[in-house]
């Protein structure tokens, strides 16, 4: 699989989104240092809302070949500028999250994202599992099995 990392700003729903992508059972943990797992890169908030740390974001992004941009459906502001995608140079997704809340408002998270420069927005829910796969079929690569691919034994 491609590696990842997702960055936004805290309770946006990256942990959560990791723990769906990895098909684990959900439990809530507070993110207090960067996680660098095989495949993912989790960040907490406080690097993206704080502007002393957005440059630990950018150089964690090197070694990810994507980076995800998540934003929460229910988010009532952008934290992401315009046009900031080119500052990558690798891929920038988008990443909406929470599509099953009552509050969602998803096309404004896109629209947002979409200004940011993100040309490929994905729309998930990590508590249904909407939209999970989607994000994994987008990250896989030559020869990677994925779990509903695998033969039963
Ligand atoms: N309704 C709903 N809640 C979610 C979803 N993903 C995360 N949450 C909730 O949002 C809160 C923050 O999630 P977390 O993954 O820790 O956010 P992080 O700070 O970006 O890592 C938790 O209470 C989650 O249960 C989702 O897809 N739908
Ligand atoms: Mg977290």
């Amino acid at each position: 699989m491609k590696k990842i990392i997702f960055i936004g700003r805290s309770e946006c729903g990256k942990t959560t989104l990791r723990q769906a992508l990895k098909g684990d059972k959900i439990s809530y943990h507070k993110t207090q240092y960067v996680n660098n797992y095989d495949v993912l890169i989790d960040t907490p908030g406080e690097y993206c809302e704080t502007k002393g740390l957005g440059a630990a974001l950018a150089m964690y992004a090197f070694e990810a070949q994507v980076v995800g941009l998540v934003m929460s459906a229910t988010e009532p502001y952008s934290l992401y500028s315009p046009a900031i995608t080119p500052l990558a140079n690798r891929p920038v997704i988008g990443i909406v999250t929470k599509i099953d809340s009552p509050c969602a408002n998803v096309e404004r998270a896109k629209s947002w994202l979409r200004l940011a420069g993100c040309k490929t927005i994905f729309e998930v829910s990590s508590k249904t599992g909407e939209g999970v796969w989607q994000i994994l079929e987008y990250l896989r690569e030559e020869g990677d099995v994925l779990p509903w691919e695998k033969k039963e034994a």
